[in-house]
């Protein structure tokens, strides 16, 4: 078996001990997107076998839901319930279609309804969740692929009778299933409910941040109901828009959508404004969204730390003041980076791939603009500063770095918000270089502090996630 089904009232020994299914998805037949190329004949024995052997489930497709319920006719041991599913690797339909298909499976007598349809946009598990939460008979829920990841996840909170999650990564039986492991220890599922809070990271790509990790486990250290989530979104207001409901309470936002959040927001921390970027919207209780930003103290306070010495953040006069920083990336990051430098007394430069947004960060923080072909040679003076802003090297596309090798000897200090991996090539070329490298993990660590400050109103257990970034980047 490929897989179990985590009933939410089920302890893991009893879970595991259920055989859910004959197989994975080769027992589906090919006719529903699956790989079974046999007859019905075959699987219709192979399930009546299992239920003589004691199966507390057996799960058949709607289509022969009537034949193989004639096949059985009549023989089904009272606890042996009935699952009638449908599967749509396609496309998640309409909420007016989804219940007309809710309706066709219980009339066909199912005792559970099954509904796997696929997501195109993750606001299609939207629909999906509202027939759930509406449907009189216990149901199962479930969008495919990544972007349908909270479906599975917020199961509990949602009504749905079970999720699916893989014992083994390697071997999914339908796309976007996260591990038994994952469920358990990361999402705590066996703690969400109706209350449950959503937190989540809308980015795009998403798969790579160890935001969930962090802010999940930091959330059970100190008890508080919410789950946070890796949220593959296209489209930062038609997400924020779709779910609007009081209970998603709390997003980070990250690559492509930080300048865009700033007019999804009804309302901005001063500071985020003047940045111009967002990475943590909350929702308040009257339903309106406020921006803020924690990169920028992220990283100028890591910046500060790294460079130590005399006038080190403590004190009244940054290090950073009078130093000329070079802010690679006009996007998010890069915003808060060179508004941050500008603040603590730096002169700033920026490079960035697209010259006339460089020109207008630039001329923002009263600084210069570079192409970024010219930092092969831009050495005007000694004791640079560098800040890679972008997300070159980040996984999974780790060869890659914003400036030759031969250019980082012209700096003091390497810094780089891309913390997966927490070497970077960039890095790690400073550092053959002979210079000075203060690591994304310091920005990470601290930028998440202050979000989950806003998130929960308690204060971050510091020393909880330095261990969990240490662990897991
Ligand atoms: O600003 C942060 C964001 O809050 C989280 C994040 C991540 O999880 O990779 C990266 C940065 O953009």
């Amino acid at each position: 078996m490929a897989y179990v089904a985590l009933h939410m009232k089920y302890s893991v020994l009893q879970v595991e001990s259920i055989l859910f299914k004959t197989a994975s998805r080769n027992i589906i037949p090919n006719w529903e997107g699956g790989q079974y190329e046999g007859d019905d004949a075959t699987r219709f024995e192979a399930l009546r076998l299992a239920m003589e052997l004691g199966v507390d489930y057996v799960d058949i497709e709607l289509k022969v839901a009537d034949k193989f319920i004639s096949f059985i006719s009549g023989s089904k041991p009272d606890k042996c319930k009935l699952i009638v599913s449908s599967h749509n690797y396609q496309s998640t339909p309409s909420c007016e279609e989804l219940a007309d298909l809710v309706a066709r499976i219980q009339a066909v007598g199912a005792d559970i309804v099954k509904i796997a349809t696929t997501a195109t946009d993750i606001v299609d598990v939207s629909r999906m969740f509202q027939v759930m939460v509406h449907c009189q008979v216990p149901m199962i829920g479930l969008v495919m692929s990544e972007k349908g990841l909270m479906s599975r996840v917020l199961s509990p909170k949602f009504g749905g009778y079970l999720t699916f999650g893989t014992i083994d990564a390697t071997k999914l039986s339908a796309s976007g299933q996260p591990t038994i492991e994952e469920l358990l220890d990361i999402y705590n599922i066996r703690h969400i409910g109706p209350d449950t809070k959503v937190l989540g990271l809308i980015a795009n790509p998403v798969k790579q941040s160890k935001s969930p990790i962090l802010h999940n486990k930091c959330l059970q250290s100190v008890g508080y109901n919410a789950v946070y989530l890796p949220l593959l979104a296209d489209d930062l207001a038609r997400f924020l828009s779709t779910y609007s409901s009081p209970d998603f309470s709390g997003f980070s936002c990250s690559l492509p959508f930080k300048v865009d959040a700033v007019q999804c927001c009804h309302e901005h921390d001063p500071i985020a404004k003047s940045i111009g970027a967002i990475n943590t919207i909350i929702r308040r209780p009257d339903g309106k969204l406020v921006g803020y930003n924690t990169d920028y103290i992220g990283a100028i306070s890591a910046i500060e730390d790294g460079i130590g010495g005399p006038g080190s953040k403590d004190a009244a006069v940054s290090p950073l003041s009078g130093r000329l920083v070079v802010v690679v990336g006009a996007g998010g990051a890069g915003k808060a980076i060179a508004y941050g430098a500008k603040e603590k007394g730096a002169r700033v430069v920026v490079a960035n791939r697209t010259y006339e947004k460089a020109v207008s960060l630039a001329a923002a923080v009263g600084g210069h603009a570079l192409r970024l072909a010219e930092l092969e040679t831009f050495r005007p003076e000694e004791g640079m500063i560098l800040a890679n802003a972008t997300s070159l090297g980040m996984y999974p596309n780790v060869d890659g770095t914003p400036i030759p090798k031969k250019a980082l000897s012209f700096y003091d200090v390497v810094f780089d918000v891309v913390y997966a991996p927490k070497v970077t090539r960039l890095l790690r070329e400073a550092e053959e270089s002979g210079v000075k490298v203060v690591s994304g993990v310091e920005m990470f660590v601290r930028q998440a502090m202050g979000q989950f400050e806003r998130f929960t109103g308690i204060e971050a257990p510091e020393s909880l996630m330095r261990e969990i970034a240490a662990k897991y980047t």
